[in-house]
Order: C-alpha cells, then structure tokens, then sequence
C-alpha cells in the first residue's frame, strides 16, 4: 500500500490524533493557549509525524478532508474544555499552505464553530507567511474574510519565509510566531538575538502579539522575557502532549 493509501484509510479508520502543546503567558508563566499537533496512530509503525505525511496530503488533495478534521477535532476539544469548566484558551490549529489556497477554508471553519459551539474569538489559525506571500491578493481576501468570522490569524515559522513587510502591514493578523531556528541559539547567537528583538518591536509597533517557538532553556526564556516577548512554546514547559495530559497541566494551574 502506497503512504497515500494508508492515509486515506487511517482518516477513515479514525487514525488521527490530536497533540497538544501549552502557549505560555511570558509574564504570568500561565497556560494561556494551546497549539494543535496532528499525529498518526498507525497500528504497525506507532506514531507516525506529520512532517512526513502532510507533503503526502498536500499533494494528494486529502489535505482538505484531513484538515478539516483536525479543525473540528481542535474546535470539538477546546469546547469540551470550557464546558468542564476550565479556564479559556486560545486554541491554535496550523493550516497548510494548500488548504489556505483551496477556497472552502471560511465554510470549513464556519462549520467547525457552529458544530462545535466554540467561540471564534479563541480559534486562531497558523498560516506561515510563505502561504500568505504566494497570491497576495487572494490571501488578502481571503484573510479578511477569516477576520471577519472574528478568529485571529497567527503568523507561522515567521522570518524563515518570503514574506514582504508591505503585505504583513495590510494583512488583519493578530500574532507573529518567531520561528524556533531564530530561538535554538540563543545566548550564543548575538545575530539571532537581534532578529529576535527586532521581530518583537516591530511586531508590537505594528499592533501584533508576539509568541517565540522552541523555548527549551531558562536562558533563552530570561532574554525574551526581558525583550517583552508575549508567549512562548516549548520544551522547556512542555512537549506537545495527549488531550488527557493536557488537561492535567490545565487543572494543575487551575
Ligand atoms: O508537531 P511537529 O510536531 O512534529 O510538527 C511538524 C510539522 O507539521 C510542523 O511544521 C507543523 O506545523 C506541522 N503540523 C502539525 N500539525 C499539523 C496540522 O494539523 N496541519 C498542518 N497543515 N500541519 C501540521
Ligand atoms: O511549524 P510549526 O511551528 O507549526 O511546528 C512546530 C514544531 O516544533 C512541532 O514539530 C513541535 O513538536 C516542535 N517543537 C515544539 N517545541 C519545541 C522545542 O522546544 N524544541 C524543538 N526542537 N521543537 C519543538
Ligand atoms: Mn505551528
Ligand atoms: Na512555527
């Protein structure tokens, strides 16, 4: 059986699974979010990673049912978190630079909120810039008709891409994500230490949050805590986990 076989039949067996991993609140140290990690249960070869599955997707068109799954699946879980009383979060879904393009993306993620009941104002979506550089015009369009179903926009993997600055100004997005590459070398890197500082001013005097990914050290933690860095992602506070892990670090704060 080819991968793509496979992974049409692991979305129809019900294969897919969830990880998650907090977003930390810099100041408060609080869970504040939670960025959604697709992962593989094959029967045979275990936890398969999307990094090796979703090129399979993208260019086989399953992107769209697959992402679609993992958008009502994000939605489904987040809701159930709220109902069972615990503190609201941002829930994070990553979106592939096909299925930005597709088209149905507004209908999709219409139906996941209306059939899941949670609130647009806590789904962001992650879209790296080098999806939304591709057509400016129609990521432009296209952006602010998610805009207008009141999610906010995250972008992904941020300086690793072809953006231009002209369009991110013009884009109606709420976060910038630093790409974890600029974060691994910190303290060492005087270079990456500077692109982190310039990302963080000249997101905040644009009006965007700022999250920095693959936070693994107290070091690097304590310098963009001090370059007033919003939130942060990574090891240092947590892998991304199973729903049920998840919920315990919730509880454990709560
Ligand atoms: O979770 P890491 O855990 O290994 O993810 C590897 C890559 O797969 C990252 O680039 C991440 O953005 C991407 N990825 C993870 N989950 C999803 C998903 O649900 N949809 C898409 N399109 N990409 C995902
Ligand atoms: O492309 P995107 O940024 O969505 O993918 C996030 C990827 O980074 C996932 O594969 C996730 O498992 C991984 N990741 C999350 N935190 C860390 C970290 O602290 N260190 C490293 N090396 N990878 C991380
Ligand atoms: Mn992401
Ligand atoms: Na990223």
């Amino acid at each position: 059986l080819t991968l793509e076989a496979r992974l049409r039949r692991a979305l129809a067996e019900g294969e897919l699974r969830l990880y998650y991993q907090p977003q930390v609140d810099i100041a408060s140290g609080r869970i504040v979010g939670a960025e959604a990690l697709l992962r593989w249960q094959d029967p045979d070869e275990g936890l398969i990673s999307p990094d090796r599955f979703i090129p399979v997707a993208e260019s086989s068109g399953l992107i769209a049912p697959i992402g679609q799954w993992v958008l009502e699946e994000a939605c489904r879980q987040a809701q159930q978190w709220l109902t069972a009383g615990l503190p609201a979060l941002t829930m994070a879904v990553n979106v592939s630079p096909r299925q930005f393009l597709l088209g149905d993306l507004v209908a999709g993620v219409g139906q996941a909120l209306s059939q899941s009941g949670f609130p647009a104002n806590f789904l962001e979506l992650e879209i790296t810039e080098s999806a939304m550089a591709e057509r400016p015009e129609q990521a432009l369009a296209l952006l602010n008709r998610l805009g207008d179903l009141g999610l906010r926009l995250a972008v992904d993997d941020f300086g690793t891409g072809y953006s231009s600055l002209a369009h991110i100004k013009r884009f109606p997005i709420d976060v910038l994500k630093i790409d974890q590459g600029f974060v691994r070398d910190i303290p060492e890197s005087a270079d990456d230490m500077a692109i982190c500082s310039a990302i963080i001013a000249m997101g905040h005097s644009m009006g965007f949050a700022v999250l920095a990914e693959g936070v693994e050290t107290p070091a690097q933690l304590d310098f963009l805590r001090e370059r007033g860095c919003d939130n942060y992602q990574g090891y240092l506070r947590s892998r991304p986990v199973p729903p049920d892990a998840f919920e315990a670090l919730l509880r454990a704060q709560s």
